[in-house]
């Protein structure tokens, strides 16, 4: 993805929270991911080259839950499009989640920085394609044929986050900044806030069912569950 031509008024960067109605679950919560397995064996490159049935096992069944038909987008998902449709010039959509609510909620130009569920990238010639199976140590790469080396197209801990230039030049012209359903313990995404309030002039808002670890950087928070505070605040 290439830098805009022109400034994007308003950046919206989503985490985990907006989609737990829908019934995915978050990291950071009581009975969230990282409650029930260790980001160290799941979530690093390390994992991936030391144990990756381990790593293919987890993503496996994220992905096959997140393919559930119980699993809709909800209210939020739904506002956040509307909002784009309304100004489909003007709004940057950013998330931070690896599913793919916001498209089935009707966005567009989803900018997924931390990559996305429902594809694999092929670790010997970089090819990205969408993958709705099982990932198993046997699986080829569809184009150079490599076997074993295809692995979950996402962003683990030590790895460079997705499309930064393009979100970095949105942030520093932006000017609204709203993060939704993010605890904001993960950089850089936890960074944002100060990138679009000092690199940039943005007012910034909170959107969150509790404050997070960043709430005093923002100029304004509401807090309650997603499927009630975003569609009160785009409609
Ligand atoms: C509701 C709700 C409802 C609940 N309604 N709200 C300092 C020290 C050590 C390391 C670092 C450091 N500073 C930076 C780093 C590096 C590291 C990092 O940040 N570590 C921290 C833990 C400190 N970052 C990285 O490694 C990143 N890369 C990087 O920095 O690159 C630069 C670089 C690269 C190489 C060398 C050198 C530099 C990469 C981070 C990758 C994160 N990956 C994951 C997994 C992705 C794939 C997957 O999904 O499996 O991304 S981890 C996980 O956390 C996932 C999420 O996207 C991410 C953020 O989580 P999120 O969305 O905020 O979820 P929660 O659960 O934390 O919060 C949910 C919130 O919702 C809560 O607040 C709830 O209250 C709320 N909520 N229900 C509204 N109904």
């Amino acid at each position: 993805m290439s830098i805009p031509d022109r400034p994007v008024p308003i950046v919206i960067l989503t985490g985990a929270g907006i989609s737990k109605e829908s019934g995915l679950d978050t990291f950071r919560d009581a009975d969230g991911i990282w409650s029930k397995v260790r980001i160290e064996d799941v979530a690093t490159p390390e994992a991936f080259h030391r144990d990756p049935e381990t790593v293919f096992e987890f993503y496996n069944h994220r992905r096959a839950g997140l393919l559930d038909p119980a699993i809709q987008p909800n209210a939020a998902h739904k506002a956040l499009a509307r909002l784009q449709e309304s100004w489909p010039e003007d709004v940057m959509l950013v998330t931070q989640n690896i599913d793919n609510l916001h498209e089935r909620g009707g966005s567009k130009d989803v900018v997924h920085m931390h990559g996305e569920l429902l594809k694999a990238r092929c670790e010997a010639c970089g090819n990205v394609a969408e993958w709705h199976e099982d990932l198993t140590i046997d699986t080829p790469c569809f184009i150079c044929g490599s076997v074993g080396t295809k692995r979950p197209h996402v962003v683990w801990f030590g790895e460079m986050p997705l499309h930064m230039d393009k979100i970095e030049w949105a942030l520093t012209h932006c000017g609204l900044f709203v993060s939704i359903g993010t605890s904001g313990n993960v950089y850089p995404a936890a960074g944002f806030v100060s990138m679009a309030r000092l690199r940039g002039q943005a007012h910034t808002v909170e959107l969150n069912l509790e404050p997070s670890e960043g709430s005093s950087l923002f100029h304004e928070c509401r807090h309650g569950p997603a499927t009630e505070i975003v569609p009160a605040f785009v409609d």
